[in-house]
């Protein structure tokens, strides 16, 4: 065997090994929340609490980093396409009860902790059907990575009923924390929404089902190491009005260190010891 050949099977068992470890593909989330049990006919119009998410790699995260600032590119129309909205009767952030005509600060407070300091899922982003807006949303910190392939961005999508969860698309594309582009605008189409487990009725519609989805650093087109100040947020007509939520979290995953003997087979240590010896050898020439 030629040297060569000896490290193209060791390339090959290495990828074998690491190829388990990166299956996690950028998608749906478990999230657990406040009351549990949840009764729809009466909780979906109260306060429902973010308690934690189980990302696409199984993990949970409770530490989040939610959008504190927003910049109003547009949003226009009459009925103020993007609004405030809450349940019925859920808490809204101090100062800012629901409005159809949001200020910058009601559009992040209604994303942030509502009056007594809980991530409320009944805080709501609106949007009328047909509504337009650009919102560029900014964290409370800038947000990294370092896999691509977990999840970052968790969003939540109200609407429909049945087994539909989520029926609006929202276009999202990172920028920093000047508003500059990070990279290429993906759109969130509304079939992709999976079940978030509970439903809410708000001051603007009845009862309906909340989807879940969340985007990586990969599918917003980002490296490893790029610092994300915020998400550019776009509703287009065609978008059937979003009606949103969403937090971010980082990514440091500590890279595993498998021994040796357990992540090359024997027949590649002997083959790495044949390679020594030959190289023993030849430097010995
Ligand atoms: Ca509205
Ligand atoms: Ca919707
Ligand atoms: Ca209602
Ligand atoms: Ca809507």
């Amino acid at each position: 065997m030629k040297a060569k050949n000896i490290f193209l099977s060791t390339g090959l068992v290495l990828s074998a090994v690491l190829g388990v470890s990166s299956n996690a593909q950028a998608a749906s989330f478990t999230t657990k929340f406040s009351p549990n049990p949840f009764n729809p006919a009466t909780d979906s119009t109260r306060d429902i609490e973010l308690l934690s998410i189980i990302r696409n790699d199984n993990k949970e995260i409770s530490d989040f980093k939610l959008v504190d600032r927003v910049n109003i590119i547009s949003n226009v129309g009459t009925l103020g396409p993007a609004s405030t909205d809450r349940g019925e009767n859920a808490t809204n952030p101090t100062g800012f009860p629901p409005t159809e005509q949001p200020s910058a600060s009601a559009i992040a407070a209604y994303l942030n902790r509502d009056a007594n300091g809980k991530i409320n899922l009944n805080n709501i982003i609106d949007t009328e059907d047909g509504g337009e807006f650009e919102l560029d949303v900014f964290f409370e910190s800038a947000v990294a990575s370092n896999n691509q392939e977990l999840d970052n961005f968790f969003f939540w999508e109200r609407g429909g009923e049945g087994n539909q969860y989520g029926n609006s698309d929202i276009k999202v594309q990172a920028i920093d924390a000047f508003g500059g582009l990070l990279g290429p605008a993906v759109t969130i189409n509304r079939s992709l929404w999976q079940n978030a487990g509970f439903q809410i009725d708000t001051t603007e519609a009845g009862q309906q089902n909340v989807g879940a989805w969340a985007l990586s650093f990969k599918d917003l087109g980002l490296n490893n190491g790029t610092l994300v100040g915020g998400l550019k947020l776009i509703s287009e007509t065609s978008f059937n009005g979003p009606d949103f939520k969403v937090v971010a979290a980082d990514v440091f995953e500590r890279t595993p260190v498998p021994e040796p003997t357990t992540m090359l087979g024997l027949g590649s240590v002997a083959a790495l010891a044949l390679l020594r010896r030959r190289q023993t050898k030849k430097t010995a020439c």
